[in-house]
């Protein structure tokens, strides 16, 4: 099936940055993937300041962000990946600060676990840094206990929704 034969599927992705400009990073790459092919830019969370979790260096600025896209998961992944590595990623290490991650947290109702995918993101629930923003732009996509139970991390927002 070409993408134009697909029917669209609702997207939620984070994006985290924590070397370098974070903010224009998390900015740029926004912009970038509201022009990916077959991709439409839904929502936009606001910018969060944020301490890290499991992680060590700078604070991270996280958004969240919806798109409908026809490309299907493993396409996606590409283009993500595409768009770390031009804004400089090096992976030395795992959850290395990094000048730009962009992960699918979810892709419709799909559950995937592949080798080189999990959808739902296995890790979103344990972090505010995704679900404030998540909640922001997705009430319905998370609850209130979910909030409570991250409650204890840092996390600040910076500036109002950019759409
Ligand atoms: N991969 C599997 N599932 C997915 C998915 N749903 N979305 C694979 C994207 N990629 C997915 O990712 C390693 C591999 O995961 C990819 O090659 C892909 O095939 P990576 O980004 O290269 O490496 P990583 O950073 O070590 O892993 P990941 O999964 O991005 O790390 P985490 O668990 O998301 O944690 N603290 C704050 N405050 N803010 C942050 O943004 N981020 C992390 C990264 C830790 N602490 C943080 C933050
Ligand atoms: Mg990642």
């Amino acid at each position: 099936m070409t993408g134009a034969e697909r029917s669209e599927v609702q997207v939620y992705l984070a994006l985290g940055a924590n070397l370098g400009d974070a903010q224009a990073s998390v900015l740029a790459a926004i912009q970038s993937i509201a022009v990916l092919p077959d991709t439409r830019l839904i929502a936009t969370s606001s910018l969060y300041r944020t301490a890290p979790i499991d992680a060590t260096g700078p604070d991270y600025v996280n958004a969240v962000i919806a798109v409908a896209t026809r490309l299907n998961a493993p396409e996606l992944l590409v283009h993500l990946q595409r768009i770390e590595n031009q804004a400089g990623r090096a992976r030395p290490y795992r959850n290395a600060p990094r000048t730009l991650d962009l992960d699918i947290l979810l892709y419709g109702d799909a559950r995937i676990g592949s080798a080189t995918l999990q959808v739902p993101h296995p890790r979103m629930n344990e972090r505010a840094f995704v679900l404030v923003p998540l909640a922001e732009i997705a009430q319905d996509r998370v609850s209130k206990d979910q909030l409570m139970a991250v409650g204890a991390q840092l996390i600040e927002r910076l500036a109002a929704p950019l759409h």
